[in-house]
């Protein structure tokens, strides 16, 4: 009889469907290589965006079409640069104003719905965007624009936890998908243009309660916490007044704002900073560490194993945030590759943080002559960077022409690497920027930045765009694709040979991963802002998916370059695409 009865009871446990399945950091670890669901930003904690799947291949691409689009409705539009996850049939997806949905992935019918309430005082500087959500367990993890963590039931859409980051009246914001690494969720802040303190949080996943913290501006305590809370200093970053003269570095910005990767090769967590603030270089003398760099942090201790600074003393708001990926070299030695916003690209030992190869990847570079190989160090040009005040009349600098623009050789948008074609597929933007110092005081929640500026486009170039395939090895720019308007959607690349990625015109394309021939393009009805996915279900079908939403910062910043795409519509819809039977 008892026997009976537990057998019963197991026969209704296996009855219970696959979509109970918890995310296990094992398959995070694995996310890369497993095509039936997407677990991370990046297809793989390592951000290589690069899927193994060949259904849809350089062949049959033309045939792709949609199989349905879901709009997140309501009045609230602007910029959609979220990257979705696909996990036990359904997709998560997050959009403009800290709102995430929960989707069936066949269907795109709506699960649930999430909307952050979001205070009238938030600070985002670059749009109320959000760029994606971490899973774990049975939870949906995703960070607000006013700096908070909210995990929700993946099943229910129901709050698990929530945690306050930081003070979003003090310029502090989140708009980063968080990062789960070897178990532990690791998240950045926003707020460089506020003077807030840039810093590297680790959490537990289960209840959001803190790990450690690491300041990513030199002289401030990291600290670990206990299980029941209290906090134990762990170190300061770098050496108190090294690089920070004064009393700057109190307010000194390296913000972690495009959070991070993690190599389980390594056991490294890799996160860019952002500008050291203020802007106007010529008050803070020094490198001014760790800003304008890619920080390696021991995701167990919270130390930074090593940094690597693009531009010390950055007077251009150079935000060295962009993604660090890691991947095989030639030799078998594991390297990282990095476009920053300078406009060079960086590849260094993903262990030790030693230089290996650096080159531009755009053609209008006049802040720096290069690179020196030996020292690291850009070769600074004199020329382009803007006056100190106090040389001229004291209220405002020199001006220069400087590029790239602040806007960068590349933003948000992510770029792809192929593991298949040795190649970096890198959404690239020439543009420069009229650019001069201003006097400027720290003031809690005020914009600090001591510069004024206009953004412009280079005279003679009838594009601002361009996706690039770049040979990381030979610093060569293997082929491109011009783009009128200024790319700020990421790139996917995939076994199928294909490189996806979206424009601020309307189109998805997909490109021929090894020649950079165009195969297939879709108008998906507004800008996109976001990258490209691809995944497949259990019945073998392959998808295709991306936002789409015109908007970031482009519109906001832009100064001529924003005149020049100001006839573009915003929207918000997530678009699925399918291989025509
Ligand atoms: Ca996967
Ligand atoms: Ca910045």
């Amino acid at each position: 009889m008892r026997k009976k009865l537990i057998g019963a009871m197991v026969a209704a446990a296996l009855a219970v469907p696959a979509f109970a399945a918890d995310i296990t950091a094992d398959m995070i670890k694995n996310d890369a290589q497993t095509t039936d669901n997407i677990l991370t930003a990046g297809l793989g904690t390592n951000g290589q965006r690069y899927s193994p799947l060949t259904d849809i291949n350089t062949k049959n691409v033309a045939r792709l079409v949609p199989a349905w689009s879901f709009s997140l409705g309501g009045e609230k539009q602007r910029g959609q640069e979220s990257q979705p996850l696909v996990a036990n049939g359904k997709i998560f997806v997050t959009g403009s104003y800290s709102r995430i949905y929960a989707l069936d992935e066949k269907t795109g019918q709506e699960l649930w719905k999430y909307e952050q309430r979001l205070p009238d005082g938030i600070m985002p500087c670059c749009d109320v965007v959000n760029r994606g959500a971490a899973l774990f367990k049975n939870m949906v993890i995703f960070a607000t624009l006013d700096a908070q963590l909210v995990a929700l039931d993946q099943d229910s859409g129901k709050v698990v936890w929530k945690e306050k980051i930081d003070d979003y009246s003090a310029g502090y914001s989140a708009t980063a998908a968080p990062l789960i690494a070897d178990g532990l969720l690791l998240t950045g802040v926003s707020g460089g243009e506020f003077g807030i303190v840039g810093r590297i949080e680790a959490r537990n996943p289960e209840t959001g309660e803190l790990v450690w913290t690491r300041p990513t501006v030199e002289g401030h305590m990291g600290y670990t916490y206990d299980k029941d809370g209290n906090k134990h200093e762990n170190g300061i970053s770098g050496t108190t007044n090294a690089t920070w003269k004064g009393d700057l570095w109190k307010t000194g910005g390296a913000s972690t704002w495009m959070g991070g990767t993690y190599d389980s090769k390594t056991g490294l967590a890799y996160f860019g900073t952002g500008n050291p603030a203020p802007w106007n270089s010529h008050l803070r003398p020094g490198d001014n560490l760790f800003s304008c760099s890619t920080v390696a942090v021991d995701v167990h201790s919270g130390k930074i194993v090593w940094h690597y600074q693009g531009t010390p003393n950055d007077g251009w708001d150079f935000d060295g945030a962009n993604e660090f990926v890691t991947f095989d070299g030639p030799k078998g030695e594991r390297l990282g590759g990095k476009a920053d916003r300078n406009g060079f690209f960086y590849v260094l030992d993903a262990k030790d943080g030693k230089l290996k190869n650096a080159f531009p990847f755009v053609r209008n570079v006049n802040w720096a002559k290069g690179i020196d190989m030996k020292t690291g160090r850009p070769i600074f040009d004199p020329e382009h960077r803007p006056g100190d005040p106090t040389a001229t009349d004291g209220k405002k600098g020199q001006s220069v022409f400087s590029t790239p623009s602040f806007l960068g050789g590349k933003n948000q948008q992510p770029m792809a690497y192929s593991p298949k074609t040795g190649m970096f597929y890198v959404p690239a933007n020439e543009w420069g920027m009229e650019i001069w110092n201003e006097p400027v005081t720290y003031k809690k929640g005020a914009a600090y930045l001591g510069a004024g500026f206009t953004i412009k486009t280079i005279p003679g170039l009838d594009y601002i765009g361009a996706l690039r395939a770049v040979n990381p090895e030979t610093g060569k720019i293997v082929w491109e694709i011009k783009n009128q308007a200024p790319l700020w959607g990421g790139v996917l690349t995939t076994g199928g040979d294909l490189v996806f990625w979206g424009t601020p015109e309307g189109y998805l394309n997909a490109a021929d991963a090894k020649t950079g021939k165009v195969l297939w393009k879709f108008q998906v009805g507004t800008g996109v802002v976001a990258p490209p996915v691809t995944w497949k279900d259990k019945d073998g079908t392959q998808y295709v998916a991306v936002m789409a939403g015109w908007g970031g910062a482009v519109p906001l910043w832009g100064g001529e370059v924003a005149k020049k795409v100001r006839h573009l519509e915003q929207g918000g819809s997530l678009w699925v695409f399918k291989l025509m039977k």
